[in-house]
């Protein structure tokens, strides 16, 4: 191949590249959502999870029961009126299930709870923590969770297999 010729395909290499930059930069592609999955164990099974900002946290409840996600601020115990969520139970596999979803702008730790099987209450050190509520079946630790909102890719690269699937056949149940 002459230089000439050779020049010429690497330029219509870099083209194809340079469009191809254009065309991800208008339209980006959605960022996929990351579920977090409650089951008959009253508990958020991927109780730690980290999205992108704008990206999508999906709760889906695949218990019998009903839960709520409620965000709240440790340092002065205050809920949040934006993420407020409830789902509904399901009978079971090949019913459908209910799902609540949300978002953050802004990089950030969002602590949360289910009001329904934990109650929130504050430590002698001054800070607001969820607890299991006394009559609540369960293996001892409250209904609570956390998402970290950032770009970090390390840290995004963090999440449990589990929440890129939708629903976790064996995780249904009571
Ligand atoms: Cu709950």
């Amino acid at each position: 191949m002459s230089a000439i010729r050779r020049s010429a395909a690497f330029l219509s290499g870099s083209l194809t590249l340079l469009a191809l930059g254009c065309a991800s930069a208008s339209a980006r592609p959605a960022l996929p959502p990351v579920y977090v999955h409650m089951n008959g164990a009253n508990e958020f099974l991927e109780n730690v999870v980290v999205v992108r900002p704008g990206q999508p946290v999906v709760f889906v409840d695949e218990d019998t029961g009903p839960h709520t996600i409620v965000g709240y601020n440790p340092v002065n115990g205050k809920t949040s009126q934006r993420f407020n969520g409830a789902v509904q139970g399901t009978p079971g596999p090949g019913h459908p299930v209910h799902t609540y979803s949300i978002s953050f702008t802004h990089p950030g730790l969002k602590y949360y709870y289910c009001s329904v099987h934990a109650e929130l209450a504050m430590e002698p050190g001054g800070l607001t923590v969820p607890k299991k509520r006394p009559t609540v079946h369960g293996f001892g630790d409250p209904m609570d969770g956390l998402i970290i909102v950032t770009t970090d890719s390390r840290l995004l690269a963090d999440n449990p297999p589990t929440s890129k699937q939708r629903i976790l056949p064996h995780y249904f149940g009571g």
